[in-house]
């Protein structure tokens, strides 16, 4: 492993010799996987994405036993994302470089700067049950693309994947103790325990804001390195002169995917007047049209929420809007089935009108298939409702004006702005959030940055 100058410009090595100061099985493994690098490529990542792929089945019915996701969900969204995200990184490990500066020096010589990147050491990876597959492997693929070993600690209410994961790492020819797992609950258990522990060198979350903040006061200690991606109440605002259906359906798509329980989901709906009446009985008409079911069934499109307690907190959201002075237009209840689902945790998707701005459940994450509509006059007066939360993850913007969405996005106080799109992802891109939403930004070269150490060597010629 070695830096190399080489045209068309530096190409990143690994460097091995690890920064992290415990010796013994970690640092072993490590190097362990440094070595198993060709010619800069993170090969094992690569079979890492191939195994995963080749046991689909387990993973998907892994994936639908611990969410009660609909399958088809997980086979378009959560399945391909683990295989792409190894992919991605192998990819970015091997092609993006590091920065070079040529510097003049007081006495007339120069000098050439050049960075090396370096492992963390050892990773504590703590994530959430919403997407639990394709979140864990969002992080395990560029933290082991970096040189490190990682220890995770998945949601205990969605343990499967990331013990498959496990076989899947050996499968692939992972050195052992590269990828670690503990299971276990957070506060006062495995993730307090894995955060805290002095030997993990850096922690990345994602789950939920106040988790994160209890987090960051166990890493304050030792200044450990930290990435959170934390809760939103994002916002999407709609143009009178969008393509109607095309964002009646991304609206849609974006309030009611995966029940509600995407962290990018909008949960604030800003409509220009002149279309809001016809908009929100196209929205109603969407969310009436969705088939709550059995997750194997083909035509199943909402799932159930994750557990009784989530499920009570977001029919706790749906009591409170009417307290509110809010109108329930759709939904506000939970289907009745009639049969074996009605132990399950559905809730009926739910769309409010009539809300304060101000009230709970248009400032307060529900995390649920619910969304709130307001109308606005003015292009000034969407921007301000939009920006007007401390969260600040995600907005969608719905335009046929390029102008205006040029105008627009960089006015909004998020880390991501789709337009005309939701949830359109390239992995080389930055993702995080702003205020309660987050802390630093992971994806391509922004998650190399995280996942190491650079160092800059200066030499005076
Ligand atoms: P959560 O914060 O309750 O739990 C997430 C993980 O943290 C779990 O593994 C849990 O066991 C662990 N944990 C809890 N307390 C801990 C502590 N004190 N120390 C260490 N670990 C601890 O979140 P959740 O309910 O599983 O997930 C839903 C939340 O996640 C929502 O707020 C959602 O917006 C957020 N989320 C954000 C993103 C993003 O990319 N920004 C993505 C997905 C989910
Ligand atoms: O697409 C991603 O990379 C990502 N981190 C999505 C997060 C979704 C939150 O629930």
């Amino acid at each position: 492993m070695y830096l190399s100058l080489s045209p068309p410009g530096l190409v990143a090595r690994l460097v091995p010799g690890c920064s992290f100061r415990e010796s013994g099985k970690h640092r072993e493994a490590c190097l362990k996987l440094l070595h198993s690098y060709v010619n800069g490529e993170f090969v094992a990542g690569k079979r890492v994405a191939e195994t995963i792929e080749a046991r689909a089945d387990c993973f998907l019915q892994a994936e639908v036993a611990d969410t009660g996701k609909p399958a088809t969900l997980a086979s378009r969204l959560d399945l391909p994302r683990a295989a792409a995200n190894f992919r991605a990184f192998a990819d970015v490990i091997k092609t993006v470089g590091v920065e070079a500066f040529e510097t003049e020096t007081a006495d007339g010589r120069r000098a050439l700067n050049y960075a090396v990147r370096k492992p963390l050491g050892v990773v504590g990876i703590v994530t959430p049950w919403n997407l639990p597959l394709l979140l864990l492997t969002w992080k395990v693929a560029p933290a082991l693309a970096c040189g490190n070993t990682v220890v995770v600690k998945p949601s205990e209410e969605t343990p499967a994947t990331a013990t498959l994961l496990a076989e899947v790492m050996q499968q692939a020819g992972v050195p052992n103790g590269v990828y670690n797992l503990v299971h276990g609950f957070g506060p006062n258990s495995a993730g307090e325990f894995l955060v805290s522990h002095p030997d993990v060198n850096a922690v990345t979350f994602t789950g939920e804001s106040r988790t994160g903040a209890a987090i960051m006061k166990h890493c304050a200690d030792k200044v450990k390195p930290i990435s959170f991606e934390l809760g939103g109440k994002n916002s999407a605002i709609v143009f009178a002169d969008s393509d109607f259906d095309e964002a009646v359906d991304g609206v849609a798509e974006a309030t009611f995917l995966n029940t509600g329980q995407v962290c990018l989901c909008s949960e604030r709906v800003y409509v220009e007047r002149s279309i809001f009446e016809k908009f929100v009985a196209a929205l109603k008409a969407k969310a009436e049209a969705l088939k709550p079911g059995w997750p194997m069934e083909k035509d199943t499109t909402l799932g159930p929420l994750i557990s009784a307690q989530h499920r009570d907190k977001v029919m706790s959201y749906y009591k409170l809007a009417a307290e509110e002075g809010g109108t329930i237009v759709t939904g506000g209840g939970a289907p009745h089935f009639g049969d074996a689902r009605d132990n399950g945790y559905y809730v009926q998707p739910t769309i409010i009108i009539g809300l304060d701005e101000n009230a709970r459940c248009v400032k307060e994450e529900i995390f649920g298939p619910v969304c709130h509509v307001t109308p606005f006059d003015m292009e000034e007066e969407a921007v301000a409702m939009a920006n007007d939360t401390h969260y600040g993850l995600a907005a969608s913007i719905w335009t046929s004006n390029l102008k205006r969405a040029h105008r627009v996005a960089p006015q909004l106080n998020v880390g991501i702005t789709w337009v005309n799109c939701w949830m359109v992802r390239d992995l080389r891109t930055s993702f995080g959030g702003v205020g309660l939403s987050g802390i630093g930004r992971e994806g391509g070269v922004h998650s190399l940055n995280f996942y190491s150490e650079l160092n800059n060597v200066c030499i005076k010629y």
